[in-house]
């Protein structure tokens, strides 16, 4: 896979079916986004942020009317399949996480021809089948419809109780709880490495509910033993590559953030990935 040059950033307030303050969290990334790039372009002084200015593709999604609706799947899919035709890396902001499920999609027909591998960063797995969920599409099942075969999923950060191992491994190549991470997050760490290293093509998948409360309170249903940030950073750091062709964040609810406690941790990280895909000093093989 070629390095690529450049970084599109597609929103996708995208919040059907699932939690609908997400809608809002996607179009205030979009918002912080446009502005973060604004303050760089005004910046006369030399600052990192010139590493990646001129190399941004920033694009809305405005989702506004019932016929954006009617094929919002094959749409997103399309952007998608855009971005990775030109082997740039894609930044995915979506409302809810079910707005996600069209770069699984993505990924799903490239299987045949390359091997790809999906990091995902979620207090949940996303496969429920218990009595009190649909069996229609939702954002709690998308993973069991997704288009084709289901790409291998690396789970870090689920808080499951209920699903059995046997259940879950149908699913997921390898999961690690959010439990487990407390006790010791070295074992998972190696593990992603590895899972990572071995693969042509990895896509990070980042719900916000991954994190623990206490540092991200805004999303709606908040799970304790959630990651730090400074986790998940470490988690970012042992799947990066070259290989890695985009990264996704969901379920961002700012209506119930803390003094903008979240919004801030969402933008560092996104900025964090600009500089870690643009700057060259930290892209050596
Ligand atoms: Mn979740």
């Amino acid at each position: 896979m070629k390095t690529s040059a450049q970084t599109s950033a597609l929103f996708f307030p995208f919040d059907l079916f699932g939690h609908s303050g997400t809608r809002r969290g996607a179009e205030l990334l979009a918002d912080a986004f446009q502005e973060m790039l604004a303050d760089n372009k005004r910046e006369k002084l030399p600052t990192r942020s010139r590493a990646y200015a001129a190399k941004v593709r920033f694009e809305e999604f405005p989702l506004d009317t019932p016929d954006s609706y009617r094929t919002w799947r094959a749409d997103a899919r399309a952007a998608i399949r855009a971005v990775w035709d030109r082997d740039d890396f894609l930044l995915w902001v979506s409302g809810n996480h079910l707005g996600v499920l069209p770069a699984y999609d993505e990924l799903a027909s490239e299987l045949a021809s390359r091997n790809v591998l999906v990091l995902q960063l979620d207090a949940h797995l996303d496969i429920y089948n218990l009595a009190d969920c649909t069996a229609e599409l939702s954002h709690g099942n998308f993973l069991m419809h997704v288009d084709g075969r289901l790409p291998p999923i690396v789970n870090v950060g689920h808080r499951e109780l209920l699903l059995t191992p046997q259940y879950i491994a149908k699913y997921y190549r390898q999961t690690f709880s959010g439990a487990e991470l407390a006790l010791d997050p070295e074992p998972a760490l190696l593990a992603v490495q590895e899972a990572c290293a071995d693969a042509e093509a990895v896509f990070l998948d980042i719900d916000c509910d991954v994190f623990d409360p206490a540092y991200f309170p805004a999303v709606v249903h908040p799970v304790p033993m959630g990651l730090s940030p400074q986790l998940l950073v470490r988690f970012l750091e042992a799947a990066w590559s070259p290989r890695v062709v985009g990264c996704a964040f969901s379920e961002f609810d700012p209506a119930r953030d803390r003094n903008d406690v979240s919004l801030s941790t969402l933008m560092w990280l996104i900025e964090y990935l600009l500089l870690r895909r643009h700057e060259r000093s930290r892209n050596r093989p």
